[in-house]
């Protein structure tokens, strides 16, 4: 059999910069799967990450047997699957389930016009901040005294939602440290500087573990 058909470890195509790709690299590393990264060009993707996944997003894993997850939390989950020291899976997937589906449909709509304004022509940047603030204090309202969304552990939750956030943030830093959410920007500020997103954010990682 050749090495092309059996893989020893996992192969993660992934854009450093996108946040479903961190997610998934946050879960992978916390599960400690050691799996080799390809850093993709989304002008360019690889012909073999478009054989494995045809719709072309990033992130794509690659089982050893052959076996392809490309959506994000698919991925998430599977790592999870195989281990999950921090207990990041939450017992009730009804809340963490919510808060995700609404960061990914409503609030990444809002982030894009938001953050792209040139884009969407006709768009309107400061109505998509507006719009993208609702969840925002969704949010935090939801950390309520607690330092996470689920408690005072991180969870699945926080790691599928702060990318975006961090994003959405980032856009005008100033105008988001002047916003009362206080446990927001604490929790945003904690998840950004954890030592995790450090490792996964390293430029030219080749692997991850
Ligand atoms: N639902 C997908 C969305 C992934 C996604 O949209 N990734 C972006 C990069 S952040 C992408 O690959 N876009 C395709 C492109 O830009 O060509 C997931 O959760 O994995």
């Amino acid at each position: 059999m050749s090495t092309d058909t059996i893989r020893q470890y996992p192969v993660l195509y992934s854009f450093r910069r996108c946040p479903y790709a961190m997610r998934a690299r946050m879960a992978l590393y916390q599960a400690g799967v050691q799996c080799e990264i390809v850093e993709v060009e989304l002008k360019a993707k690889p012909a073999a990450m478009l054989a494995l996944s045809p719709k072309g997003s990033v992130p794509v894993l690659q089982l050893p047997l052959g076996e392809v997850l490309d959506e994000s939390l698919d991925i998430m989950n599977w790592a999870l699957g195989q281990d999950d020291p921090g207990h990041w899976l939450p017992d009730s997937r009804s809340l963490s389930q919510s808060l995700i589906t609404e960061n990914d449909s409503s609030f990444k709509a809002a982030l894009d016009r938001y953050k792209y304004p040139q884009r969407f022509p006709g768009g309107n940047s400061l109505e998509a901040r507006d719009s993208g603030m609702v969840f925002l204090q969704t949010l935090n309202a939801q950390l309520h005294g607690d330092a996470y969304l689920l408690g005072r552990q991180v969870s699945y939750v926080d790691i599928a939602i702060f990318p975006f956030i961090r994003q959405f943030a980032n856009t005008d830093v100033p105008w988001f440290e002047a916003q009362a959410l206080s446990a927001l920007q604490h929790w945003l500020s904690s998840l950004v500087n954890s030592d995790l997103f450090a490792i996964i954010m390293e430029k030219n990682r080749r692997h991850l573990l």
